[in-house]
């Protein structure tokens, strides 16, 4: 007998080549520990983590990149939600790659302080964590051979970015590339923004959207445990808007947290973050089970039965284990 298809996968992704410091590898492991009721009761199914290579610097963060970016084509991900926990942001490179062999016309909505989109010229640090999406546009020479698909500027949202340097400015602006400030968010009605923003990037309201949050989009007030943290951020609040205003559009398909550090800040503040990111991947996970866990349900239906399964469906509070898995 097959088994039935889990909700949500998950995948760790012990990243930390792509910037200085080697703690982002832990937060997997961590973030396990806080989400162990997930995989227990069955909802989450475990892919454990995809292995770093056994040495470190930009090429090590590139054939991690790699790694991941295939393991991701190999998932069979029509009816799964993919939940990620990294690791750096330099992982972006892989995870977006990887999505987009299954979804070309992917959106990806890349919430963080930074555009992460210099080039090894124009990056003051060199970190390869803040060059990612300067390899998906095809805006960087020298990209990794593996590196077959591109991200078209209309399939990129930034959400939060307030600290860019002069090329990533010059590259917004002449690609046109969406960008929701957080002086814009705190002037206006955030999901208002964001539901502009995707209108203008997907008319027909299709496209499937990754999202790739990256912790120091969080003002650097409210965040101890991360890496780069960056003052006249977002609140906590005004990323929950963002993520449940993209989850309302039923399109999510696969998320990535990044940049949690568990050597960095308290312990209790590691603790904290990590278990608000389980919060946030489990709320983003549900719209999409829910979503099939519907479609699978109503397919055995007739026709005359369908209106009132929808009725009590909605009328239900999330109980994943009551509806049929469809397989
Ligand atoms: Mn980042």
């Amino acid at each position: 007998m097959l088994l039935a298809m889990k909700e949500t996968l998950f995948l760790g992704v012990p990243f930390n080549a792509g910037q200085g410091q080697r703690g982002t590898a832990q937060a997997p492991a961590f973030f396990r520990q806080q989400a162990h009721d997930l995989f227990e009761l069955g909802h989450w199914q475990d892919l454990g983590d995809i292995p770093a290579p056994p040495f470190r610097g930009r090429q090590a963060a590139i054939m991690h990149a790699q790694a991941l970016s295939d393991a991701i084509q190999k998932l069979d991900l029509s009816s799964s939600f993919l939940a990620l926990v990294g690791g750096d942001h330099g992982q972006g490179l892989g995870t977006v790659h990887g999505m987009l062999h299954h979804h070309p016309d992917l959106i990806v909505v890349w919430i963080d302080a930074h555009a992460d989109a210099n080039v090894p010229s124009s990056s003051p640090s060199g970190n390869m964590h803040g060059m990612p999406i300067s390899w998906l546009l095809g805006a960087q020479e020298g990209a990794p051979w593996w590196l077959r698909k591109k991200l078209r500027p209309r399939q990129l949202l930034y959400v939060g970015a307030r600290d860019l340097d002069p090329y990533e400015r010059m590259l917004i602006e002449e690609l046109d590339i969406g960008l929701i400030t957080p002086a814009a968010a705190r002037s206006s009605h955030l999901s208002s923004l964001i539901k502009r923003e995707l209108a203008r990037l997907d008319p027909g309201g299709q496209a499937p959207i990754h999202i790739s949050l990256d912790v120091d989009a969080l003002d650097a007030e409210l965040v101890t445990s991360t890496g780069t943290r960056v003052g006249r951020g977002l609140s906590f609040e005004q990323i929950e808007e963002t993520l449940q205003t993209l989850r309302d559009t039923r399109k999510v398909v696969s998320a990535e947290i990044v940049e949690i550090n568990p050597e960095l800040g308290s312990l209790a503040e590691a603790t904290k973050l990590t278990s608000w990111a389980r919060d946030m991947l489990m709320m983003l996970g549900k719209q999409r089970s829910r979503e099939h866990a519907e479609l699978a349900y109503e397919s055995n239906l007739l026709p005359q039965q369908k209106h009132l399964a929808r009725r009590l469906i909605s009328h239900m509070p999330y109980q994943p284990g009551l509806l049929p898995s469809g397989s």
